[in-house]
C-alpha cells in the first residue's frame, strides 16, 4: 500500500477551513479534532509516511527514552487497551508501527497530503486566510495554519572545510536512510556525543571494522536498563489507563516516575549514595527525580555528577578514555541520556574516541576525517549533531504574517509567542509544543494533546461566536516571553551551552526555549486563558460567549498538591526533569 492517500493536484487552489504542516503526532491527532469538530483539514507532510520524528530517526538503536506504556496518546481508551508495547523503552520501528496503526485506524491518510514540503505560508489580510505553497508547486488557502512540525526536526549539518572532496557515505542520524545500513567491514567515524550517538554507537560498533568517535563536549547518561515489559506491569496499567495517565499529567515532566523532593544536601553522604544507587538501578531520565534541587542548586547537583563520574569511571577500562568521557559541567542541564552499553563500548579494541573540545575538526578529506593533525580514515561519516532545536522548522518555511511581517524576522533576537501557541501578527497561525511551552522539557505524548486539545476548543468558540480570526496581543506576548525566561533563570538548566538555548548552532541567538515551569502549571495557565474567553488574544466577533470547554476537558483537574504552584516555582522549587 502506498502511504500517498491524497493525489497532488497542482493546477487548482484548494480551500480548507485549515491546514496542518505536518503528519507526526501533533498533525495526526490535530486532524483527527478538527474532523470531529467537522472542519475540512488537509495535512502536508514531507516524508512518505506518518511518524514525524520516528519517521526520520530510524538509525540502528534509536528508542524512545520515555517508557513505552506512558509515551503514547491517551486520547482514546480502546487505542490504549489494544496497542501492545513490547519493550520497557519502545525501539523506533515499533514506534513508527504505532503512528501508522493510528492513522489507519482513524481513516487519517485520506486527508493527508506525502512527499510535500510547506515552503511558504502568507496571511492575506483582505481575505483572513492563510495562502500555503509547496515544493510541489501548489497552492491552497485555509482560514487556520497550524504548524506541527516538530522540535526537533530540522537536521543541523554542520559545515566542515573540504567535506566536499570526501568520498565516503555520509549519514545523519536524523536523516537515516530507509535501507538497511550494513556497516560490516567499515571504518566508521561518528562525529557528535548526544543522545543519538549515545544510542547508534553501541549498536554500530560490533558490526563496524573500526568505530572512531569525535567528541566535542561528553554528556551524562544513566543506563536504560531496558527489557520486555513485564505483563503483570501492563495489566496493572491498562486495568486502570486513565488513572496511570492522570497521575502522569500531574507530573511536571508529564510522564510519572517515582520522585523524591527532599534537597540533596540535606541527606548525609551515606543516605545521598543509597538514593543514588537506587534510581541507577531503576535508571532512565527519572534518576533526575533523586532529589528535589538537583536542578536548582549547585552543590547539590555536583553531588550527582561526581557520582555519574564515578560510574562511568567503573565502566570505561581505559582511565583515560574514561576522564575524557567525564563531563565536568552541571549534570542534566544538556539533556540527560539514557545508554545501553554506551560506555561499556569504548572497552572494544577497534574504538576510539577523539577529543576536539578544544580544537576542533581541522577539515575532511577524500578519505577521512582530519583532527589534532591525524587522520581518521573512515569509510562512512555518521553525523550525530542533532538539530537546529524548537525553531529550525520554522526556519525552513516562509511565513509571512500581517504587514509583510516574516517569523523569521520577527524571531531573530529569539521566539516571540504567547503561550508557545500562537504569535502576534500571524491571526489563526498555531504551534503545536512551540517554543515557550513544556514540549521538549516534557513528555510529547502528553504535550502535543494538550496543545492538539487547546487549540480545538480555541477553533470550536471562535465558530460559536462566528469570529473568523484570533490573534495574540502584543503586551501578553511580551509578558509570556518574560515569564518564560524568567521561570529558566531559576534553574541551572539555563546556565550551559545546549541545544535548550540554541547554542549548538553557530549565530543562533542564544535564549532558553522551552518552558521550564513544569506541565501542570503550564496547563493551568492554559485553561486559565481559555476560561476568561481567551484571555490575551484578540477575537474579531460579532457577538461574545463564554467558551465551552469540549476537547480540553481531560487538562482541567486541580493541581496536585503535592507537585507545584506558581508560587513554588517562584520560589525556586520545581522537582522537574
Ligand atoms: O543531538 P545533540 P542528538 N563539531 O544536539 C555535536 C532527542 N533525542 O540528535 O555538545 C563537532 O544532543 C554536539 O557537541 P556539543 C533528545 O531530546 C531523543 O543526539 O554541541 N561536534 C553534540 O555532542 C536529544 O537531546 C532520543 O559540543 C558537533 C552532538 O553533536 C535531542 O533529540 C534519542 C558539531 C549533537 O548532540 C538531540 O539529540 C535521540 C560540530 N560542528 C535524540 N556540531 C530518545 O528519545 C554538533 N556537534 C532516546
Amino acid at each position: 500500500m502506498t502511504a500517498t492517500a491524497v493525489p497532488t493536484d497542482e493546477s487548482r487552489t484548494e480551500r480548507f477551513d485549515a491546514v496542518i504542516v505536518g503528519a507526526g503526532f501533533a498533525g495526526m491527532y490535530m486532524l483527527h479534532c478538527l474532523r470531529k469538530l467537522g472542519l475540512s483539514a488537509r495535512v502536508f507532510e514531507a516524508g512518505s509516511d506518518v511518524g514525524g520524528t520516528w519517521y526520520w530517526n530510524r538509525y540502528p538503536g534509536a528508542r524512545c527514552d520515555i517508557e513505552s506504556l506512558q509515551y503514547s496518546y491517551s486520547f482514546s481508551e480502546e487505542l490504549d487497551q489494544d496497542w501492545e508495547w513490547t519493550e520497557k523503552y519502545a525501539p523506533q520501528p515499533e514506534i513508527l508501527a504505532y503512528a501508522r496503526h493510528v492513522a489507519d485506524r482513524f481513516d487519517l491518510r485520506r486527508d493527508i497530503c506525502f512527499d510535500t514540503r510547506v515552503t511558504a505560508l502568507a496571511f492575506d489580510e483582505a481575505a483572513k486566510r492563510w495562502d500555503v505553497g509547496t515544493d510541489r508547486g501548489g497552492r491552497c488557502s485555509a482560514q487556520f495554519c497550524i504548524m506541527a512540525v516538530g522540535c526537533l526536526s530540522a537536521a543541523n549539518h554542520p559545515h566542515f572545510e573540504g567535506f566536499e572532496d570526501y568520498r565516503g557515505e555520509v549519514l545523519h542520524t536524523g536523516e537515516w536512510p530507509h535501507e538497511p545500513v550494513d556497516f560490516t567491514g567499515k571504518r566508521v567515524a561518528v562525529i557528535g556525543t548526544g543522545s543519538s550517538a549515545i544510542q547508534s554507537i553501541p549498536v554500530m560498533a560490533p558490526e563496524a571494522a573500526a568505530l572512531t568517535v569525535f567528541q566535542r563536549t561528553p554528556n551524562y547518561a544513566v543506563p536504560a536498563w531496558n527489557a520486555p515489559l513485564d505483563p503483570n506491569l501492563v495489566r496493572e496499567v491498562k486495568a486502570d489507563y486513565p488513572g496511570f495517565r492522570a497521575k502522569a499529567r500531574s507530573r511536571p515532566t508529564g510522564f510519572y516516575f517515582p520522585y523524591n523532593t527532599r534537597p540533596a544536601l540535606a541527606s548525609t553522604p551515606e543516605e545521598r549514595r543509597r538514593q543514588y544507587e537506587e534510581c541507577w538501578e531503576r535508571g532512565g531520565l527519572p534518576f533526575l527525580g533523586a532529589f528535589g534541587d538537583l536542578l536548582f542548586d549547585k552543590e547539590a547537583n555536583d553531588t550527582a555528577a561526581d557520582f555519574a563520574r564515578e560510574k562511568i569511571r567503573e565502566r570505561v577500562d581505559d582511565p583515560g578514555t574514561a576522564e575524557l568521557l567525564c563531563p565536568d559541567n552541571v549534570f542534566g542541564c544538556k539533556r540527560l541520556c539514557v545508554d545501553t552499553g554506551y560506555y561499556e563500548t569504548y572497552n572494544l579494541d577497534h574504538v576510539t574516541l577523539v577529543d576536539i573540545s578544544t580544537r576542533p575538526i581541522e577539515r575532511f578529506t577524500a578519505g577521512g576525517v582530519v583532527a589534532q593533525g591525524v587522520e581518521y580514515p573512515a569509510d562512512t561519516v555518521v553525523f550525530a549533531t542533532g538539530f537546529a532545536a524548537m525553531t529550525g522548522s520554522f526556519d525552513r518555511i516562509r511565513i509571512t504574517g500581517r504587514d509583510g511581517l516574516t517569523l523569521a524576522e520577527k524571531w531573530r533576537a529569539g521566539p516571540q509567542n504567547y503561550l508557545g501557541l500562537a504569535v502576534a501578527g500571524f491571526p489563526n497561525l498555531f504551534t503545536i509544543t512551540g517554543p515557550g511551552s513544556p514540549s521538549v522539557l516534557a513528555n510529547m505524548l502528553p504535550t502535543i494533546e494538550q496543545h492538539v486539545d487547546w487549540i480545538a476548543d480555541c477553533v470550536a468558540h471562535m465558530r460559536d461566536i462566528g469570529a473568523r480570526t484570533i490573534e495574540a496581543q502584543e503586551g501578553d506576548e511580551e509578558a509570556w516571553v518574560a515569564h518564560v525566561a524568567d521561570v529558566a533563570s531559576i534553574s541551572l538548566r539555563s546556565t550551559c551551552s545546549s541545544w535548550y538555548v540554541g547554542a549548538n548552532i553557530p549565530g543562533r541567538p542564544r535564549v532558553f526555549m522551552p518552558y521550564i515551569g513544569g506541565f501542570p502549571v503550564y496547563v493551568q495557565k492554559c485553561n486559565e486563558v481559555l476560561a476568561a474567553g481567551f484571555a490575551g488574544f484578540v477575537l474579531d466577533a460579532p457577538a461574545s460567549a463564554p467558551p465551552r470547554v469540549r476537547f480540553t476537558e481531560r487538562w482541567q483537574e486541580a493541581l496536585d498538591p503535592d507537585v507545584l504552584s506558581p508560587a513554588d516555582i517562584a520560589a525556586g522549587r520545581i522537582p522537574i526533569v
